[in-house]
């Protein structure tokens, strides 16, 4: 049985992979999973059919046989379970890769997405120019923690494991707003993770479909 995944037929970052599709793709990628990609337009993502395997009619969804799953954070944790390559096999490094799983999405992403929303989708709000440098300051002061727990190591505990794939993941929504340069060590950290040669084929697969045409 083949896995399929969803994505957006045409990704609103016009191919930089930041769209959460990325994130699945890459964990496939590592484990060496071959899948599918059904591309969803905005009325497939509002259709019945969508709405039954994912409530919220968001991308991605991850279906392999009966199975079907919704949420980025858990179709990553579901892989990493299955097959070998994204967490440690010893059991409180696998308890701790998990938690960095959960600290990339629940404590680093919500102020990295608060700030593209207000540079992007806020940006022509009366209050958005005020509003910005206060959110700013939220995303820098995850990423002093960040940056002091990290030190000189290359993964954020001992071997590459799906908590880097996560963080990797999420601080790349940064690189456009030039804060991920005022870190020069987490600039190299997710450096390191997309010179993943699994990184770059997830990332090369999704621009295939969603590069900005000429
Ligand atoms: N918690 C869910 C998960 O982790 O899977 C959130 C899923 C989600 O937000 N999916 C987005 C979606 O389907 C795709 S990533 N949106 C449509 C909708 O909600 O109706 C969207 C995205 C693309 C690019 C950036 N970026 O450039 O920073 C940010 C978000």
């Amino acid at each position: 049985m083949t896995i399929t995944i969803t994505a957006f037929e045409r990704s609103p970052d016009g191919g930089k992979g930041l769209a959460r599709d990325t994130r699945v793709r890459w964990a496939l990628e590592e484990m060496g999973q071959p899948y599918e990609v059904r591309f969803l337009s905005s009325a497939g993502m509002a259709a019945p059919e969508h709405l039954a395997i994912h409530p919220f009619g968001q991308i991605p969804t991850y279906e392999d046989g009966s199975l079907s799953l919704f949420e980025t954070g858990s179709i990553v944790f579901h892989l990493a379970e299955r097959h070998a390559g994204l967490l440690p096999t010893e059991r409180d490094a696998r308890a701790r890769a998990i938690t960095w799983m959960f600290a990339a999405l629940n404590t680093v992403e919500p102020p990295v997405f608060e700030l593209t929303n207000a540079r992007v989708f806020e940006a022509d709000k009366p209050w958005s120019e005020a509003r910005l440098p206060l959110v700013k300051d939220r995303v820098r002061a995850r990423l002093d923690r960040l940056s002091a727990h990290l030190g000189v190591a290359d993964w954020l505990d001992g071997a590459f494991s799906a908590g880097d794939l996560l963080m990797v993941s999420v601080l790349l929504r940064l690189r456009m707003s030039g804060i991920l340069d005022e870190y020069q060590d987490l600039a190299a950290y997710v450096a390191r993770g997309e010179a993943r040669p699994a990184y770059a084929r997830a990332f090369a697969a999704q621009f295939a479909v969603n590069a900005p045409s000429l």
